[in-house]
């Protein structure tokens, strides 16, 4: 890594957990290449089919429970605590919507597309812890009423914290994208936002992004092995 940046701000997507066994979504199949995002990740696809939405979600929660961080998400969590420790800060903020930043050690993790392991009341919107599944009609623990939803973003839902990603985003002097194929928004912006702002940029991925032109640098291959080369 060049000279020793204080803020460091990272994005990063499903490609960080691909080697803990967790699926992307737009590789070769993907969950995306496997079920329609239309009819699984959208508000009106919960309204119109609660149930298979939630046995979809539920079904990828265990696969979360099953699966163990792996050296990138090590390597972020010791990054964190050697930045702080220095005066400077990584801002982490993910698109992914597992527990595997928090369980390699990350203290603070901005997830801004939700989180599996939580149900969001959409009568009275609060966030509660789920490792279990959610029972169809299960009440929500605040209000009582049955109205849980899974806790991940869905598309057309605005993603959560974007006015902190910004103020992050404006203060860091490195950007970098980990494992994500830039094809969601605004996430995928935010390379854009770096540039605008003057803030250097790299990618680590196993192959180019749909972003990749935008970048000033980058490291390929799997993120196991660049994440802790690069932050060495
Ligand atoms: C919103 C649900 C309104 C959770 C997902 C412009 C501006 C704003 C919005 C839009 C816009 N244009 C279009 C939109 C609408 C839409 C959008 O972007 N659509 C796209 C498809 C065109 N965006 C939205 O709807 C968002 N909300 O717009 O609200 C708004 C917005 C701003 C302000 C006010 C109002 C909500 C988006 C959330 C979508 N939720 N999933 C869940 O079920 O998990 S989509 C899904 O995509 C996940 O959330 C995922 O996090 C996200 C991004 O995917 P990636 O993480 O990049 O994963 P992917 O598989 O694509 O790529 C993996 C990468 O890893 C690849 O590059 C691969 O090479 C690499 N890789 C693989 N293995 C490895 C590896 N890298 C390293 N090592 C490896 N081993």
């Amino acid at each position: 890594m060049a000279s020793q940046p204080r803020q460091i701000f990272i994005l990063t997507g499903a490609g960080i957990s691909a080697e803990s066994g967790l699926g992307t979504f737009r590789d070769r199949g993907g969950l995306w290449a496997r079920f329609d995002p239309l009819t699984l990740a959208t508000p009106e696809a919960f309204a119109a089919d609660p149930d298979t939405v939630l046995d979809f979600y539920n079904h990828r929660r265990r696969g979360v429970i099953a699966a163990a961080p792996n050296a990138a998400h090590a390597a972020l969590a010791r990054a964190e605590a050697g930045l702080a420790a220095r005066g400077g800060r990584l801002f982490l903020c993910t698109q992914n919507v597992d527990d595997l930043h928090e369980r390699a050690g990350s203290a603070a993790v901005v997830h801004m597309h939700g989180e599996l392991l939580k149900a969001r009341c959409t009568a009275c919107a609060a966030v509660s812890e789920r490792r279990a599944g959610i029972p169809r009609d299960d009440p929500c623990p605040h209000c009582g009423a049955a109205a849980l939803r899974p806790g991940g973003g869905w598309f057309g839902a605005v993603p959560q914290h974007l006015d902190r990603i910004d103020a992050a985003l404006a203060g860091s002097d490195l950007f970098v994208a980990v494992g994500t194929s830039g094809a969601v928004y605004p996430a995928a912006g935010y390379v854009r936002q770096a540039r605008a702002l003057g803030i250097p940029t790299c990618e680590l991925n196993l192959e180019p992004s749909d972003n990749a032109r935008i970048f000033d640098a980058a490291r390929y291959g799997p993120a196991s092995a660049i994440v802790p080369d690069y932050l060495s």
